[in-house]
């Protein structure tokens, strides 16, 4: 749940980056970490495994321009991909404002893609929220690759809510910004009543 405070004038919000295992979760935050100025970022976290796998989760605190008069932090987490970390999904997705979907594009990772949505759905709701009712925007990761599915497949298998969605390919940093600043766009306007 976003956290407005009004004595210091601050709005804190949570993104959590989910989809399946090696679909680039990390590689989208670490790519916005890289590009971000150094005063407008915090210490990113990572808890991997020793190969690069999440095994916690990630984390950067990203601040963004002043809405307002209001100081406007974004908290950026990834959820590990891997199927045997069902707990630490539904922990990380407590308070969420906002998900961005990693689908991994490969035509061999749809099933993967299509559970992990499904999960997604399944955790939320565990938690009191209706997909429907929160902003969600759907990536489509690693275009880069030769194997992919159609966006047109992509789109209609796993995009029945007609989400906001983006081509990505995170690896190269393509599609990463346009994706944050949609969420955070829909994140913002969510709350923008109360500010
Ligand atoms: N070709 C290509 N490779 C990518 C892209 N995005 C990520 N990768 C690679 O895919 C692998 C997995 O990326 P991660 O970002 O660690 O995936 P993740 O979703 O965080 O995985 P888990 O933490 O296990 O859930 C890494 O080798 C990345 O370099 C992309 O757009 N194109
Ligand atoms: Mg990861």
């Amino acid at each position: 749940m976003s956290f407005v405070n009004y004595h210091t004038k601050e709005v804190n919000c949570k993104i959590v980056y989910y989809g399946p295992g090696l679909g680039g979760k990390t590689t989208n935050i670490q790519h916005v970490y890289k590009r971000t100025a150094g005063n407008n970022k915090g210490k990113m976290v990572t808890l991997n495994t020793e190969n690069e796998r999440t095994l916690f989760f990630d984390f950067l605190p990203l601040d963004l321009a002043e809405i307002r008069g209001f100081k406007t932090r974004m908290h950026l987490y990834t959820v590990p991909g891997q199927v045997i970390y069902e707990a630490s999904r539904k922990l990380i997705l407590r308070g969420v404002d906002g998900v961005v979907f990693v689908a991994d594009s490969q035509v061999d990772k749809m099933e993967a893609n299509l559970e992990s949505f499904e999960g997604l759905k399944k955790n939320l709701l565990e938690q009191g929220y209706d997909i429907e009712k929160i902003p969600v925007v759907m990536q489509w990761n690693k275009r880069d690759l030769p194997n992919t599915a159609s966006i047109q497949e992509l789109e209609k298998k796993l995009n029945n809510y007609d989400f906001p969605s983006f081509e990505a390919s995170a690896l190269n940093g393509e599609g990463v910004f346009e994706t944050l600043k949609s969420i955070s766009k829909h994140v913002l306007l969510n709350i923008k009543g109360g500010l």
